[in-house]
């Protein structure tokens, strides 16, 4: 009888189990292994993640700390007008303006956080020195602005030719349908861990393309778009990050780690949250990207996004490499 109920119950829900949790209701030996890194390590988000961690690098393999590292790497592509949904040349919002979101976390929670910020390159670098020189942990808008530059950061347009042809270009029929994987690259999110044992993160972007004017995303909100837990992990997210914030996706990546689940784990754990509240909500699965990657205290790190196209790059002394993500939506 119970066992009928049991039948019964089960076949009832299955196909939205089967279609929510295939990959967690795996066995647990079929559940991807753990990869082990080695300390130091650095990992980011997709594949201009390669020269970021280049970057990074740099500063751990000199025993630099992590702090240090995710900077330097982060700001690899904020520089870089090629790179068009991060720092300099990002697109723009609806309105033509290059708006920036950024943060940054150490192994001690220390946080800083900018949102909203225009005209300044390097947006992690200020929301450093929103954590190492104020009292507070974010500044957004203007308010970040006009901190920036008293900090003797520069004001620039960050709005280049082909970004501005591009918002011109969605102005003619300006519909707002931020496309899966744009460009194979979005966001970059950092994580590392120092040879001294010290875990840090980075996260930075211009956002949604032709967002409205105003809108922030998870990457500048610490526990949405990145956590640090010196005792037990990190991790970073990409995508939708509306979708990210509704279930506080980073915190959600490190807590899980500490409740005795694996990077990998982790991530498809936290992915499978979002799929279940879109599907909840009535929303189309198809529509949606996620990517989070994870890395632990033993330098163990795993990724899980929604859709198949999102990668990431891992430095350890073995080298740097591109790694494709496992997703949900085969
Ligand atoms: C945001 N998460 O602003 C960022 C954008 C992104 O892939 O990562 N896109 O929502």
């Amino acid at each position: 009888m119970n066992n009928r109920r049991n039948f019964i119950k089960t076949a009832a829900v299955a196909s939205v189990a089967v279609a929510l949790n295939s990959f967690s209701s795996k066995p647990e030996e079929e559940i991807i292994a753990p990869r082990k890194g080695r300390k130091p390590i650095v990992l980011s988000t997709w594949r201009f993640g390669i020269e970021a961690n280049a970057a990074a690098w740099e500063v751990l393999k000199k025993n630099g700390s992590a702090l240090d590292a995710v900077e330097a790497g982060v700001k690899i592509p904020e520089g870089d007008p090629k790179e068009r949904s991060v720092g300099y040349g990002g697109r723009p919002d609806r309105d033509g303006r290059v708006t920036l979101d950024s943060c940054i976390m150490d192994e001690q929670a220390n946080i800083g956080s900018v949102a909203c910020l225009e005209y300044i390159k390097h947006p992690i670098s200020v929301a450093r020195a929103v954590m190492e020189k104020t009292p507070h942990v974010m500044l957004v808008g203007d308010g970040a602005l006009q901190f920036a530059l008293s900090q003797g950061f520069k004001k620039e347009n960050l709005l280049t030719e082909e970004s501005e042809k591009e918002w011109k270009e969605w102005l003619k029929d300006s519909k707002y349908k931020p496309i899966a994987n744009i460009e194979n690259h979005d966001t970059i999110g950092m994580i590392a861990l120092d040879a001294s044992g010290n875990l840090s993160g980075a996260c930075t972007t211009s956002g949604m393309a032709f967002k409205m004017h105003g809108r922030v995303g998870d990457s500048p909100i610490i526990g949405a778009g990145l956590y640090v837990d010196n005792e037990i992990g990190a991790a970073t997210a990409t995508g939708h990050g509306e979708e990210v914030i509704r279930i506080s996706g980073c915190h959600l990546v490190v807590e899980l780690m500490r409740q005795g689940k694996s990077p990998q784990k982790a991530c498809e754990e936290a992915v499978a949250r979002i799929i279940k509240l879109t599907k909840n909500r009535n929303k189309e699965l198809k529509d949606i990207q996620v990517g989070f990657i994870a890395l632990n205290k033993q330098g163990e790190y795993g990724s899980y996004c929604i859709q198949g196209g999102f990668n990431y790059a891992v430095n350890d002394e073995t080298g740097n490499r591109l790694i494709d993500a496992e997703y949900f939506l085969k």
